[in-house]
C-alpha cells in the first residue's frame, strides 16, 4: 500500500471567509481521514522553515505578511496516495485557472494582490510532508 501522510493548511483568508469547514469536508468526502487538526496562529520562525523553497522570490514578503494576517487551520491528513491526492483536490496554484470542482477554482479568486491567497496549502512530496508535519506538529 501507499498510505500516506500530508501537511494541509487552510490559510488565514479560508478561516476568515468561514470556509474552514467546507474545506474539511471535501478532505473527508474524498476518504482521507483527519490526523490532528489545529487552529493557531503562524510565527515568522515557523514560515521561514515552512516556505524556505520561495525564500528570496518576489512574492515571499506578501506571502509570509499574509499567512501571519490571522490564524490557520493546520491538518495532517491521511490516506492511499493523499499528497497528490490533495493536490488535485486543491487545484492549480492561479484561482482564476483552477479547474471547477477543485477547492481553488470553486472557492477562490484573484484578488488582485501581490501574493496569491489560494485558500489552501497542501505537501508536494513525501519529503515535503515529512519536514512540514514536522514543522508544524513535532509531536507526530
Ligand atoms: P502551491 O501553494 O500551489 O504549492 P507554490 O508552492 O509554488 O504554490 O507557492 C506557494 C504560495 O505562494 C502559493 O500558494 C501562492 C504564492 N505564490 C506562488 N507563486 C506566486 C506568484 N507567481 N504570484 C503570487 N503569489 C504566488
Ligand atoms: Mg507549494
Amino acid at each position: 500500500t501507499d498510505v500516506q501522510r500530508s501537511l494541509v493548511l487552510v490559510k488565514p483568508d479560508g478561516v476568515r471567509r468561514g470556509l474552514s469547514g467546507e474545506i474539511l469536508r471535501r478532505i473527508e468526502a474524498k476518504g482521507y481521514t483527519l490526523a490532528a487538526v489545529e487552529l493557531r496562529s503562524a510565527t515568522p520562525e515557523i514560515l521561514a522553515a515552512h516556505y524556505a523553497e520561495h525564500e528570496g522570490k518576489p512574492f515571499y514578503g506578501p506571502l509570509v505578511e499574509f499567512m501571519l494576517s490571522g490564524p490557520v487551520l493546520a491538518v495532517v491528513i491521511e490516506g492511499q496516495r493523499c499528497i497528490e491526492g490533495f493536490r488535485s483536490l486543491a487545484g492549480a496554484t492561479d484561482p482564476t485557472v483552477a479547474a471547477p470542482g477543485t477547492i481553488r477554482g470553486d472557492l477562490g479568486r484573484d484578488w488582485g494582490l501581490a501574493v496569491q491567497q489560494n485558500l489552501v496549502h497542501g505537501s508536494d512530496s513525501e519529503e515535503s510532508a515529512a519536514r512540514e508535519i514536522g514543522i508544524w506538529f513535532p509531536a507526530l
